[in-house]
């Protein structure tokens, strides 16, 4: 019995995507790869998740996993080929904890610092600043070995760095210019890597009904 293939609803550039999209890449999971624009959600995928946010992993029985995090962890407790669940140093109850401080308050900060005119807070800089705060305690905790826990990659690695790709990118030159090379080079590290390369590669927008699909006859 040939066991169908879980759909993923993706976007390329959303860094939740992306950090499902690695760990499913590493665990060696393919999925029906469906990529959506985020103005126009098909409604397949807000049928499966009325929560409207990407990613989206369907599961062969229906079961649906809506947080990135949740994808992240089916995926390699099934396979996790380079141990990214077991951080080299320190316990995975700090690595979550880190996690849970870049998916909120650094989320929340980068957000206000990319697109300061869709909230009307405090000003952009201020939040730069913040998110400065974070990305000081991430290079202290990279100095050491090169990855947050560790010489090895584990998942704070990979469910982090493209928050802090999107900071970066936000004023590369001011980003650049930090005083904080291990976290500049931990940065281009990932993004340098093959596994990134690999799940950023570019996918049509996915439709039902693809507009260059043969007509039935
Ligand atoms: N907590 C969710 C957040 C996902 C999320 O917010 N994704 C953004 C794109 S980066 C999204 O889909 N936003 C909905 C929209 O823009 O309409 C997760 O970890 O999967």
């Amino acid at each position: 019995v040939r066991i169908p293939k879980p759909v993923l609803y993706s976007f390329r550039r959303c860094p939740y995507a992306m950090r499902a999209r690695m760990a499913l890449h590493v665990a060696g999971i393919s999925c029906e790869h469906r990529e959506v624009e985020l103005k126009a959600k098909p409604s397949e995928m807000l049928d499966a998740s009325a929560k409207g946010t990407v990613p989206i992993l369907v599961l062969h029985d229906d079961r649906v996993l809506d947080e990135s995090l949740k994808i992240m962890y089916w995926a390699l407790e099934k396979n996790d080929p380079h141990k990214w669940l077991k951080p080299q140093t320190g316990r995975s109850d700090a690595m979550q904890g880190l996690i849970a401080d870049n998916d909120g308050p650094f989320k929340n900060d980068l957000d206000r610092y990319k697109y300061p005119n869709r909230y009307d807070a405090a000003p952009a800089h201020l939040h730069r600043d913040r998110g400065l705060g974070f990305l000081a305690r991430l290079d202290s905790q990279l100095s050491a070995d090169g990855q947050l826990y560790g010489a090895r990659i584990s998942m704070a690695d990979i469910a982090i760095f493209p928050f802090v790709r999107q900071f970066a990118n936000t004023d590369r030159d001011w980003f650049d210019a930090l005083p904080l090379p291990a976290l500049q080079s931990w940065l281009d590290h990932h993004t340098g890597s093959k596994l990134f390369a690999a799940i950023m590669e570019k996918h049509d927008i996915w439709s039902v009904a693809p507009p260059d699909s043969p007509a039935p006859a």
